[in-house]
């Protein structure tokens, strides 16, 4: 078993394959089974070519045998930095072929947060573009190469330089049977973070093979849905809810958008008669505001769906009329638990609801400070167990005891209330977190950041309201006397390797911070001190 992985209790795990949730079937030999079912048609469609169901099963038992012939094996892994092409889908299918775990990180990600995945997870391997959005991944890979030696291979799509080429590591030698089973880890993702870094997330095949069979049922994806991803598609939403994992488990079509721009989407939606497509809420927002101003044909969409952050019930509203299409609110996180509305429910609950769970077997709680339940309609804290909400955090012991209680319910730090129908409506937020128009931000990693300049005593970040981002980030901080402007922090923290999205959008300098009676910082107050500036003086 991997080392650092919080196995399922026994009971449970029998449980949940005795009610029939976990099937024993892996990635590999889904996509493996779909090749034969469905030959012939394109399971995805990038901006340079397409490939069918055959040829992508068959390009990544190539991939698959030459990870073999590198020596790479079942529970190694290997941190996939890519955009959304299709070798990404090829690389990720191999992997799970042969075992080993891919490590999902997100283009946006720079030396801190690579090196630091490269390192945790002692990867072998770093699969990365040459150059995507005006940015040089090579250069990225020599930095990590040098901070983290026991990194063997970093395979490059496009020109490799001294590195090995994507195309190189194709093999024709047949692929080593491995004994891949459902109950094993399937890969790692990325948690969104509150306490210093972004914690590594372990799930089996049986319980994610869980969550994309209830999301193809939720989402009524078929064979006949045309599936466009135009959000970065490692990221947990786009692959699972119900993502490119549910249209290639119901042999539909995947159409990657390098960028969410309407001007590269749009046309695409057009061309490839997109039928669904999962956006977050600043997205959505500008989607509306930009359909009216341009021509292409968007009739084919019959499902827009939006989460990874609150929809406000007023734009919500405009989806309907606007793109002619239904709208489908999405409540997930990348620790298991995902919520939809429901395509027949009725219009009051798909605009003011973040739906309900998807599995009869998800257990959910609302509580108060101490843990005791709350009764129907009040908010608190949601707590939630169930048969695809992950039992710990990859290596994380410590964590672990304070983000799970002792009957194992995982506590999202989200501020929740459910009707008597069951659905939830997300209130707030009881984590040290900045949710970034769906980008998850942990305050306390940039703090800590921030803490490293010379000229910085102290500093807290915090949440302000943004019309469009829903939130972007502030930090408050104390300096020892010079005061540093804006844009330079911005740049030590740029140069620090910090992921762009990750450096606040604002700072404000203060004497000291505000403080709660247990005498920590109160970042209530912050937020209320920034919003306050925020208001248009009159
Ligand atoms: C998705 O996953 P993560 O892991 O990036 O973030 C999870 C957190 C939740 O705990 C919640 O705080 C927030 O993102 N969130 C929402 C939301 N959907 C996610 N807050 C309010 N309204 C919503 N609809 O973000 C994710 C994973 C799978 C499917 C969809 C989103």
């Amino acid at each position: 078993m991997l080392e650092g992985f919080t196995p399922w209790p026994a009971d449970k795990a029998e449980y949940y394959r005795q009610k029939g949730c976990w099937e024993g079937l892996t990635f590999g030999q889904m996509l493996e089974d779909r090749s034969k079912q469905y030959a012939n048609d394109i399971a995805v469609i990038d901006y340079q070519s397409s490939i069918t169901y055959a040829e992508l099963n068959e390009r990544a038992t190539k991939f698959a045998a030459g990870l073999q012939k590198l020596g790479i094996d079942k529970g190694d892994r290997i941190v996939v930095q890519l955009p959304n092409i299709i070798p990404y889908v090829e690389a990720v299918f191999a992997l799970f072929k042969i075992g080993a775990l891919p490590v999902f990180s997100l283009p946006s990600h720079r030396f801190n947060e690579i090196n630091y995945f490269c390192e945790f997870s002692e990867a072998d391997a770093y699969i990365i573009p040459d150059r995507f959005g005006g940015f040089d991944y090579r250069t990225l890979a020599r930095q990590v190469k040098d901070a983290t030696p026991s990194l063997e291979h970093i395979i490059v799509v496009g020109e490799a330089e001294e590195f090995l080429s994507f195309n190189q590591v194709y093999s024709d030698e047949p692929l080593r049977e491995i004994n891949v089973q459902g109950s094993d880890v399937a890969f790692l993702q990325l948690s969104g973070g509150s306490t210093g870094r972004s914690k590594l997330i372990p799930r089996t095949h049986d319980e994610y093979m869980y969550t994309i069979k209830l999301s193809v049922e939720c989402c009524e994806v078929t064979n006949q849905t045309i599936f466009l991803v135009v959000l970065p598609v490692a990221h947990n939403y786009p692959m699972s809810s119900p993502g490119i994992l549910g249209a290639i488990y119901a042999g539909g079509k995947i159409v990657l958008s390098l960028t969410p721009s309407p001007e590269e989407a749009f046309p695409l939606i057009e061309k490839h008669r997109v039928t669904m497509v999962p956006l977050v809420p600043p997205l959505a927002l500008h989607w509306l505001d930009v359909k009216p101003l341009r021509t292409e044909d968007l009739s084919s969409l019959e499902v827009i769906l939006v989460g990874g952050a609150k929809f406000s019930a007023e734009a919500a509203k405009r989806i309907e009329p606007v793109f002619e299409c239904k709208l489908q609110q999405v409540f997930g996180m990348a620790e298991g638990l995902v919520n939809y509305t429901r395509l027949d429910d009725p219009e009051e609950i798909i605009i003011h609801t973040q739906g309900r769970p998807m599995s009869p077997y998800d257990e959910i709680k609302i509580v108060d400070n101490e843990d005791n339940e709350l009764p129907a309609g009040v908010a608190g804290h949601l707590l939630t167990r169930g048969p695809y909400t992950i039992q710990g955090y990859y290596k994380a012991p410590e964590h672990n005891i304070k983000a799970f209680t002792k009957d194992g319910f995982y506590r999202t730090g989200d501020i929740v209330s459910v009707n008597e129908q069951g659905y939830l409506t997300v209130e707030g937020r009881d984590k040290d977190q900045i949710n970034r128009g769906g980008e998850k931000i942990a305050a306390e990693e940039v703090e800590n950041h921030l803490l490293a300049h010379p000229a910085i005593h102290d500093a807290a970040v915090v949440a302000m309201s943004d019309p469009y981002m829903g939130e972007k980030s502030c930090a408050f901080v104390i300096f020892h006397d010079e005061q540093i402007a804006k844009r330079k922090l911005k740049k030590f923290l740029g140069d620090r390797g910090l992921a762009t999205y990750k450096i606040p959008d604002e700072f404000v300098s203060v004497e000291k911070f505000p403080m709660t009676h247990l005498g920590k910082v109160s970042k209530k107050e912050l937020r209320k001190i920034i919003e306050e500036q925020l208001q248009p003086t009159e």
